[in-house]
């Protein structure tokens, strides 16, 4: 066990700071506040390499593997949580091309993707009607002598209207409505293509700047080549993802939950209550100390998971369930004791903590509610 980052993860770590001092941190406020999307940061993160971390340098990608890709996501989150929700998606969105996909179908779109061509990439898994239960999709994908036909709506798309190419789970074999997961296949849609309609973006409490979108396909025609991995394997691919999705939204949830002790301490220390820092009271004290051990806890659970990932352990799919659930479950109390300890300033906008507690919010559901990643650390280990 090797706690020291290699060279190769400290030059990501170093190039991901350095941009998230210059170019994140004194525009993320205003991001946040005009619910703008972050394309001109999006596309220099691009060109830093950190749009395919964990993506082959043959595809453009910077093949500097899931921990590299981890501590960047930490560091970006530090600076915008918005942008790195959109980077994360885009990255998976890469890893998921890369891994299942043809070599037409990697040079079509991954070079995309990692160059910043693309804005973003998009992941359509969810439906009005299937969350947490993603196998009762009801969209479906028909097909017909030259491809498919894609009717159906999705849910909670991120960058859904922005992205460059998206991947769609549609139901593929409809003979049986007790089919479930069996039936269901996987798709990738370039944007703008005839029969895709980006509904109106959701008005969120957090996360603003990144764009989420319902979407709806009617009459949607996709050629043969558009099928990712074999037909029927759809839900095996989305699960493979999303494990590795769930890291970096541990990773991120480490990333705002870093910013916001940060910003608790150094207020603290600032604020004068009965002749003396808040920070010299012990109840604020415990509220640091408690909030920098479950940090370093998430951190470790979130790198651990990279590590076994990079590795190709089996057990990784439940230990990126164990970092994901931990992490964001934490991130939300530290956010809440750091604004607790900036007082009524925490509850306005003059300072940051308020948008860290708003965007970490939905890391407690999204790729996966809290809920769902105990089912899959318990069906593991019950399996044995
Ligand atoms: N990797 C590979 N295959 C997996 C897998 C994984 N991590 N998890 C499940 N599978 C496979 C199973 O092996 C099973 O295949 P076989 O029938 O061929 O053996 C199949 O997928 C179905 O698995 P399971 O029975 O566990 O599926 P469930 O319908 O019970 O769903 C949960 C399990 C709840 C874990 C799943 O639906 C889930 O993760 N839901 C949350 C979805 C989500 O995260 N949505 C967010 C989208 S992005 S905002």
């Amino acid at each position: 066990m090797d706690f020291e980052p290699t060279e190769t993860q400290q030059l990501v770590v170093r190039t991901a700071r350095e941009f998230v001092e210059r170019k994140l941190l004194p525009v993320a406020a205003e991001l946040d506040r005009e619910s703008r999307f972050p394309s001109e940061q999006l596309s220099q993160l691009a060109e830093l390499g950190m749009m395919g971390v964990n993506i082959p340098a043959s595809l453009g990608g910077s093949e500097a593997g899931a921990v590299a890709y981890s501590l960047a996501m930490m560091e970006v989150a530090r600076g915008c949580a918005s942008t790195a929700v959109t980077m994360a998606v885009t990255n998976m969105v890469g890893e998921v091309i890369s891994f299942f996909g043809s070599d037409a179908q990697r040079e079509q779109y991954v070079t995309k993707l990692t160059s910043g061509e693309y804005a973003a990439g998009a992941f359509a898994l969810s439906e009005p009607g299937a969350g947490s239960d993603a196998a009762a999709m009801t969209t479906q994908a028909r097909r017909t002598d030259d491809g498919w036909v894609l009717d159906g709506q999705k849910m909670w798309i991120t960058s859904g209207g922005k992205c460059g190419v998206m991947v769609v789970w549609a139901r593929t074999d409809t003979s049986s409505n007790r089919l479930g997961h069996k039936g269901i296949s996987c798709f990738l849609v370039a944007q703008g293509t005839a029969g895709l309609k980006v509904e109106k973006k959701e008005d969120k409490l957090g996360l603003r700047a990144s764009e989420t979108v319902p979407l709806t396909f009617e009459d949607c025609h996709l050629p043969a080549d558009a099928l990712l991995g074999e037909e029927g394997q759809g839900f095996r691919i989305a699960m493979m993802a999303l494990d590795g999705g769930r890291i970096g939204i541990a990773s991120q949830a480490v990333g705002v939950a870093t910013a916001a002790l940060a910003e608790g301490i150094e207020y603290a220390k600032d604020r004068k209550q009965f002749r003396k820092p808040i920070a010299d009271f012990q109840a604020i004290q415990w509220m640091i100390a408690d909030s920098k051990t479950e940090l370093e806890a998430s951190r470790l659970l979130a790198l651990r998971a990279a590590e076994l990932k990079e590795r190709g352990a089996p057990s990784f799919s439940r230990e990126a369930a164990t970092a994901k659930v931990f992490a964001s479950e934490a991130a939300w109390r530290i956010c809440d004791r750091m604004l607790q300890i900036h007082g009524g300033y925490g509850y306005v906008r003059d300072f940051a903590i308020e948008r860290h507690l708003r965007d970490v919010r939905v890391a407690r559901i999204y790729e996966g509610t809290s809920e769902v990643q105990r089912t899959v650390i318990a069906r593991s280990l019950l399996r044995g």
